[in-house]
């Protein structure tokens, strides 16, 4: 008998930053033949969630669909946090035994389960009383990825993130400084923390982990990583990023395809702080002084709260009309969704200031777009290192935490020249690209890792 391709279940977390990766692999499974189901959880906390997983369907009409309802938390019970985003990591993780009927009855039977690291420790006893196999999809950087593995230990050492250390080790990987521990983790009764630690303390039951990097970009990482000598007791470590764009191309509707399409080569630094990162008023206009007294050219997807669903339509406020108009020739100035990928792989763009979430770093190593990392919160700052080590971008440590402090335009606007006139940095990002193509293309090594898994759960 012939082996036929397997069937796969993907469970993302909440999140933008999580649903995207999930998307794209649902869609390189898809072409590779193998049957997928994509389990959402109801209701999204963001509007962008529930547009994308509806749009992803129609363009998938293969692509099985199961929706399931969360359990609400009540706020009052999480006295550490009130991030949306947190909290439903944590009523997702109430809330996945629901799931275990249509798991347990699916058609043809599942062959494995891709799940978040972020539903790790609630959804393994389900995977394990089905019987079927479960790998974890990480969506942030390996090197990040290391430090959440590792929490549970750090965490049963009240000394581990005193402020007397200059930094945090793990023995076989290069040291995190003090400073790119997110503050959270801190605090080990902090929902976050406690989710991590848990979730972590669930890895070695998983058959495999998938990573959304490339063996080029982290090397410091995953060489020890993966030959077992970091985490003896963790299943293989998999790289197989970057992970492909499954977004069509948008069609010059949205008004700053066509703008760009008339900027100079490499002349527009993109500015974006992705999906759930809003800058204070004070800080959104300190950035836009330092756009203009850069004098380079802009495109800034500008988000003014937390979620988007809380957005207001109105551009002018927190920025000055008068800056508005001043630059309405060098600039623009989006509110809502853009398409990143589009943006990105623009001629026009030459920089990327960014926040460092890992699918933007990850979409502009894909490009070879030179960043300007501006971590903001969680595992932003250890991403803004593997930038920097990478040869991908440039990272300014003393603006710290983005969302803590205030850093001037004037400061902001030099960086910005730093950014576009290093052509040194140019090069090697260029150099960034070119490895990540030949990481997912035929025969590259990311492309080979995804192969084998699959080959391994053909039925
Ligand atoms: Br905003 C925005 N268009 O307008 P990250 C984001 N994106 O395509 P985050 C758009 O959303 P976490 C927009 O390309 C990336 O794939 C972007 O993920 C896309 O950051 C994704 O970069 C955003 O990881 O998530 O949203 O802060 O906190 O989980 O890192």
């Amino acid at each position: 008998t012939t082996a036929s391709p397997p069937h796969i279940a993907l469970l993302p977390s909440a999140g933008m930053g999580h649903l995207t990766p999930f998307l794209r692999l649902a869609s390189m499974l898809s072409s590779r033949s193998c049957t997928v189901t994509l389990i959402t959880a109801s209701p999204s906390v963001s509007a962008a969630e529930s547009s994308h997983v509806s749009f992803f369907l129609s363009q998938h009409p293969l692509v099985k669909h199961i929706e399931f309802q969360v359990i609400p938390s009540k706020p009052s019970s999480n006295p550490t946090t009130d991030d949306p985003f947190f909290l439903q990591f944590e009523a997702t993780n109430r809330s996945v035994h629901l799931l275990y009927p249509s798991l347990a009855s699916a058609s043809p039977p599942l062959s494995a389960i891709f799940s978040d690291f972020a539903v790790a420790s609630s959804f393994a006893p389900v995977a394990a009383d089905l019987g079927i196999p479960n790998y974890i999809i990480s969506t942030t950087s390996c090197k990040f990825f290391c430090l959440m593995a590792y929490l549970p230990v750090l965490l049963s050492d009240p000394s581990s993130f005193s402020s007397g250390l200059s930094e945090v080790k793990i023995p076989g990987i290069t040291p995190f400084p003090l400073p790119s521990i997110p503050p959270p983790f801190k605090n080990p009764s902090h929902l976050l923390t406690s989710l991590i630690a848990t979730d972590a303390q669930a890895l070695s039951k998983a058959k495999g982990i998938l990573m959304n990097t490339f063996d080029d970009f982290e090397p410091e990482t995953l060489g020890p990583i993966k030959s077992g000598r970091v985490f003896d007791y963790l299943p293989p470590i998999l790289p197989i990023g970057p992970l492909e764009t499954y977004e069509p191309k948008k069609e010059q509707d949205q008004s700053y395809l066509p703008w760009l399409d008339s900027q100079p080569a490499e002349s527009v630094v993109y500015v974006s702080f992705g999906s759930r990162t809003a800058l204070s008023s004070a800080q959104i206009r300190e950035l836009s002084k330092g756009l203009e007294r850069s004098g380079y050219r802009f495109l800034w997807v500008l988000k003014t709260s937390k979620v988007d669903k809380d957005d207001k339509e109105e551009l002018k406020d927190p920025l000055e009309e008068s800056f508005l108009d001043r630059t309405k020739n060098k600039g623009r100035v989006v509110k809502g969704w853009v398409s990143q990928q589009d943006i990105l792989e623009h001629p026009a763009i030459g920089g990327f200031l960014s926040h460092c979430g890992w699918n933007s770093v990850i979409e502009a190593a894909r490009k070879g777009v030179p960043m300007l990392a501006w971590p903001q919160h969680m595992d932003q700052s250890v991403n803004a290192e593997v930038v920097e080590k990478a040869g991908l971008g440039i990272w300014e440590r003393k603006w710290g935490w983005g969302l803590e402090g205030l850093v001037s335009g004037e400061e902001i606007g030099k960086k910005i020249v730093e950014l576009m006139e290093d052509e040194k940095l140019r090069g090697l990002a260029r150099k960034v690209g070119e490895n990540a193509g030949k990481a997912t293309g035929i025969g590259g090594k990311s492309e080979k890792v995804l192969t084998e898994v699959l080959e391994y759960l053909e039925q």
